[in-house]
């Protein structure tokens, strides 16, 4: 898979220079530790302790496995998994085989999976038979109609060994495995890995019709997770919880599960961010560290100030992935008992991060500074002038980990990207003195829900669908719990009721947080001058309705 938009020459060689690019691919941090540490635990899964010799086996089981059954180094795959140790095997072994993933959320369904599958085309599909699309052989199938390519589906916990992951994970002679063509050992050394090429593909939240994917290179992808991982000062004393769905870019790289596993300390999984469960992880396995989103951090904080004791061994918090509330992140350190660091990051790239040693009112009141002094940021207004310091300005970037294009989108990327490469975020920021960002708006199409990024054209397109939907907006409204929620305004040829539209935009198979969680209903759109409609104008004329309460379809 080598299609990608490649750094320019001049700044791949700097990186290189400067010792951020190595000549190591992805799997470096993870089998460093398998050969100085092997016994040390890696991963705790439900009752399971996972060491990094036994997780570095299990991967090049599967890695082996999956070359003897005849798929090869640029073959890509999908791959959707829950908060499972396998997870990470899954993922380390295609790094390991150079079969290119993309890891697709849990939460994510036809509609997502769908897109994937006709983007990459993948020979490979790596599934859960807990999720309801994979119950049957159904969706696979069409999946399989979808990419003629694909030659070969394996799935969590089935009962077959033939196609069950486990088993074809497990490392010669520890279990009958599933490759009935032979053990791991026969099917030779595993290929050489280019560090410059595409690693895996990162999922963006998008402003546009289709998801988009974002190719990261092992070399630039390990940087990033090396520098956080220093930033963060992780040892092989972190226990890391890993409460947040594992493929999103927060919560595997910033420093996230990767950076643990780069400094040798161990990944604890949770299904969900829930504060009785979560707590109850952190007390039995001294969890050090976890990885938030806002409306996560604010279901801890309720939590504590309703009487669940807080967590002891917890030393730092981070949230991210939305906007925090400096009132909520004042009480953090008090209420939870734990040092609090502010992460700004995105999928495509650039991740921000309050250092540790910061004063208090810098992390209670910024999204923190870039990773790497080669970051390189601007703050323009809208006809491109450069903001002086604390003015307010969209966010553009390059630098030694941020992509420099979305996968086969020559539109889209025309139009996210500067004749020098710098990459339009579509955050509205302030950046003071210190290189320190404040995000503190968005001018990009979409909605943030509690850290779960909704493309409006998305879903406006779907709700188009429907026959007596003439015009359709998706618009956000404030959320006390998730910060933002979504609002679909609708002109109708008839009235219809929500419940109608919910059924609607289900059977095309969307993933349940892009559900719109209010309907409005309008006789006509407000328009800007050049009759684009207008959204700021309609997120004013719905706001009064906001808070009443919803009647039930
Ligand atoms: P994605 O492109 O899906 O990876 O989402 C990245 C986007 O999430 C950023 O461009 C921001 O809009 C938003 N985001 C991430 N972290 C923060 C944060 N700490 N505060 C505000 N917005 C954030
Ligand atoms: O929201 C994000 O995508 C995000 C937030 C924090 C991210 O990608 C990251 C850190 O790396």
């Amino acid at each position: 898979m080598t299609d990608f938009t490649p750094w320019p020459d001049d700044l791949a060689q700097r990186y290189r220079q400067k010792g951020y690019w190595l000549d190591a691919p992805l799997t470096r941090g993870l089998e460093t530790q398998a050969r100085a540490r092997p016994e040390a635990c890696a991963i705790r899964c439900g009752a399971r302790a996972i060491s990094y010799g036994a997780l570095d086996r299990m991967a090049t089981a599967l890695a082996r496995r999956l070359l003897a059954r005849g798929l090869r180094p640029g073959d890509t795959a999908l791959v959707q998994l829950p908060n499972r140790a396998e997870f990470f095997v899954t993922f380390l072994a295609l790094l390991k085989a150079g079969i290119t993933p993309v890891n697709a959320l849990f939460s994510h369904r036809a509609l997502e999976l769908r897109s994937y599958a006709e983007q990459l085309r993948p020979r490979l599909l790596i599934a859960a038979r807990s999720h309801p699309l994979f119950h049957d052989d159904r969706f696979a199938a069409e999946l399989r109609a979808r990419s003629d390519r694909l030659a070969l589906c394996l799935y969590l916990d089935d009962p077959d060994p033939a196609q069950d992951l486990a088993a074809w994970a497990a490392p010669d002679g520890a279990e009958d495995g599933g490759a009935e063509d032979g053990g791991a050992e026969d099917a030779g050394p595993l290929p050489r890995i280019d560090p410059g090429a595409v690693a895996f593909f990162q999922l963006s939240g998008g402003s546009t019709g289709t998801p988009k994917l974002i190719p990261r290179t092992h070399a630039d992808y390990d940087y990033s997770i090396r520098a956080s991982a220093e930033i963060c000062a992780l040892t092989p004393d972190t226990v890391f919880l890993c409460a947040l769905p594992a493929p999103h870019n927060y919560v595997l790289s910033s420093p996230g599960a990767l950076g643990v596993f780069h400094a040798g300390g161990t990944v604890v999984m949770a299904p969900t961010p829930e504060p009785q469960l979560c707590f109850e992880l952190i007390a039995r396995h001294r969890v050090t560290m976890v990885a938030l989103v806002p409306s996560a951090v604010g279901l801890w904080l309720e939590a504590v100030r309703g009487g669940l004791a807080a967590p002891e061994s917890l030393a730092l918090l981070q949230v991210g992935g939305a906007s925090f509330a400096e009132a909520l992140a004042r009480q953090v350190p008090e209420l939870l008992g734990c040092a609090l660091q502010q992460v700004f990051g995105m999928a495509e790239g650039l991740v921000n991060y309050t250092r540790l040693d910061d004063p208090p009112e810098r992390i209670f009141t910024t999204q923190g500074r870039p990773i790497s002094p080669d970051d390189e940021i601007r703050v323009r207004d809208a006809t491109g002038r450069d903001c002086a310091p604390g003015e307010t300005g969209q966010l553009w970037v390059r630098g030694p980990y941020t992509f420099r294009g979305y996968f086969r989108s020559p539109a889209q990327n025309a139009a996210a990207f500067d004749a020098e490469g710098f990459y339009h975020s579509g955050d509205l920021v302030q950046r003071d003195a210190a290189g320190y960002l404040r995000v503190v708006g968005r001018v990009k199409d979409q909605i943030n829900r509690g850290g779960e990024k909704i493309a409006a054209e998305e879903i406006e397109a779907l709700l188009l669908r429907h026959p007596e939907v003439m015009q359709a907006a998706l618009v956000s409204e404030p959320d006390p719990r998730l910060g933002e929620r979504s609002c679909a305004c609708l002109v109708l040829r008839q009235p219809l009721r929500p419940v109608v539209l919910r059924r609607h935009l289900i059977a095309a198979g969307v993933a349940d947080y892009k559900l719109p969680d209010r309907f409005a209903f309008l006789d006509a759109m407000p328009l800007t001058p050049v009759g684009k409609i207008d959204k700021r104008a309609l997120r004013a004329a719905i706001l009064p309705a906001a808070d009443a309460p919803q009647p039930t379809p």
